[in-house]
């Protein structure tokens, strides 16, 4: 579409001050009063007179929001690449274009991804809880000890960028790489990677050491590690979750690490966010991060700036780069 006037963008959350600004000389835009989520009525009101919507993971776009949108609302510009939060079809149905920002937060969330995988195997959750109690009462031969990585298999459930960017960090760590994706990756980055493909996740889960979710949720992987996929992990194994919580049952998962059936977990993301579930919180031999896997002020920046260039490009009348038609696993 073209229109020669600019376009009011109603954003939902604080973003970076140089984004903000951008965003003011370009559109008429209207910028988060606060960093509170916006609650329904908030957010139904955005959508009601906005022509571009920028929203965030924390904000819950469904139907029935998009059913009662303004007429002008012609574009959902997501600041984020997962696009669970917002009704896909709903706003297909109404003609609103919906686009995300891929690529930009793919090495940092793949650097979070190690970060986990080694603070979990190492126990650096534990040991730092330690010295900070004064409980610590020195240095011990056998006290503390994790696993080490080199040597080990690591699964990662999801070969896309991200994916492939683990891939690349854990081999430097001396870790084999197998996957399990829809289809196998391009052959050379197969071969790059040393990379062995699983079409049975079953088969996979059940002879890795550290397992990594790296797949978008979609209802085509909600709850994929179940209770009964968990109970496929060797009790040594360690599972890694930066994806969303929605992909692994939370519930299963915390009754395994309970009764230490698996070694670890390291969890950025929850399955009812920002809530975690209260007996996850008493367990050692879990991490707990707070959905910080992109947080990089310059991985922020990036991805204000996709935001902005997607929305000039879809009121200059072309296909914004990173338009959402599907997300598939
Ligand atoms: C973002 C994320 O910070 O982009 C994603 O999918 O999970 C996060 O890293 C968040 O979505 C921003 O909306």
């Amino acid at each position: 579409m073209t229109d020669r006037r600019k376009p009011t963008v109603i954003v939902t959350r604080k973003l970076p001050d140089v984004v903000e600004t951008r965003m003011m000389e370009l559109f008429h835009t209207r910028l988060a009063p606060d960093d509170r989520p916006m609650d329904r009525v908030a957010l139904a009101a955005a959508m009601a007179t906005a022509d571009v919507l920028v929203p965030t993971v924390t904000d819950r776009i469904d139907s029935g929001l998009i059913a009662a949108a303004g007429p002008n609302l012609r574009l959902i510009a997501s600041f984020g690449t997962g696009v669970d939060h917002i009704d896909l079809d709903a706003a297909r149905a109404r003609g609103i274009t919906v686009t995300n920002t891929p690529g930009v937060l793919t090495e940092d969330t793949a650097d979070m991804v190690m970060a986990l995988i080694l603070a979990t195997a190492r126990r650096l959750g534990e040991g730092e809880r330690l010295v900070r109690s004064g409980r610590w009462n020195g240095w011990g031969p056998t006290t503390m000890l994790g696993q080490r990585l080199r040597g080990k298999r690591l699964g990662i459930v999801g070969m896309g960028r991200i994916g492939q960017a683990v891939a690349v960090r854990a081999r430097a760590f001396g870790l084999s790489i197998h996957y399990h994706n829809r289809k196998p990756v391009h052959p050379e980055i197969e071969a790059e990677l040393e990379a062995t493909f699983w079409e049975s996740l079953d088969q996979m889960l059940a002879r890795m050491d550290v397992v990594s979710i790296n797949c978008p949720h979609t209802p085509a992987t909600y709850h994929l590690l179940n209770a009964r996929r968990l109970k496929l992990l060797r009790p040594h194994a360690i599972l890694v979750n930066t994806s969303r919580g929605e992909v692994v049952d939370e519930a299963a998962l915390t009754r395994i690490l309970q009764t230490e059936a698996i070694a670890g977990a390291g969890l950025d993301v929850y399955e009812h966010e920002p809530a975690v579930n209260p007996k996850l919180l008493e367990l050692e031999n879990v991490v707990l991060l707070p959905h910080m896997g992109s947080a990089t002020t310059e991985g922020r920046i990036d991805m204000g700036e996709r935001v902005i260039v997607n929305i000039r490009s879809f009121w200059d009348g072309h296909s914004p780069p990173d338009r959402v038609l599907q997300t598939m696993f």
